[in-house]
């Protein structure tokens, strides 16, 4: 049965969330409370494959139903001529994460249509600007990748693209749970 006592228990956990992740990546991502959004799961375990073509700027869908628990195992294709990406997470990580990729441009370590190889661990602010996000695919224009998430239910997610622009251009899709 439902009670209040869950959502508060939730609510301290995720109040807490920052101090306790304030060494990991997500922890320097922003200010708000990192929400349990899942984690990433073994495709050999996935309940299902989705196949998504990633095209400029848009998904193949702008949707998918997702169960609390599930294992998906996405199959990511980019027939776009640009850079894309695919990145499971809440709207405010994709607003913090679109942030980051912009400097990622500005800085020339990233392009339009593809990642750049610089040494940059000497490039002060800079030194732990990398894409390996596990929640985050990036897919150079041709390219074929692979994700396998497992859901939490906890968390109202989108799949985004974050480069610049593309996500206001309406390269998201929502995760619908029920
Ligand atoms: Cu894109």
């Amino acid at each position: 049965m439902f009670s209040i006592r869950p959502l508060v228990a939730a609510f301290c956990l995720s109040a807490l969330a920052p101090l306790a992740m304030a060494g990991g990546s997500h922890g320097s991502h922003g200010d708000e409370a990192t929400p349990n959004i899942g984690q990433p799961g073994v495709a050999a375990q996935a309940t299902r494959t989705v196949s998504i073509t990633l095209y400029d700027n848009y998904y193949e869908v702008d949707a998918l139903d997702v169960k609390a628990g599930e294992t998906l195992h996405f199959e990511l294709k980019n027939e776009g001529a640009l850079l894309h990406e695919f990145n499971i997470g809440t709207a405010p990580m994709h607003k913090n994460h679109q942030r980051e990729m912009r400097k990622m441009v500005a800085s020339g370590m990233m392009t339009e249509t593809g990642m750049v190889e610089m040494d940059h661990s000497n490039m002060p602010g800079m030194e732990d600007m990398k894409h390996d996000d596990p929640n985050s695919i990036l897919l150079a224009p041709g390219e074929s990748g692979e994700l396998t998430w497992t859901f939490s239910g906890d968390a109202e997610l989108e799949f985004a693209c974050n480069m610049p622009g593309h996500y206001q251009a309406g390269m998201v899709g929502e995760f619908s749970s029920n």
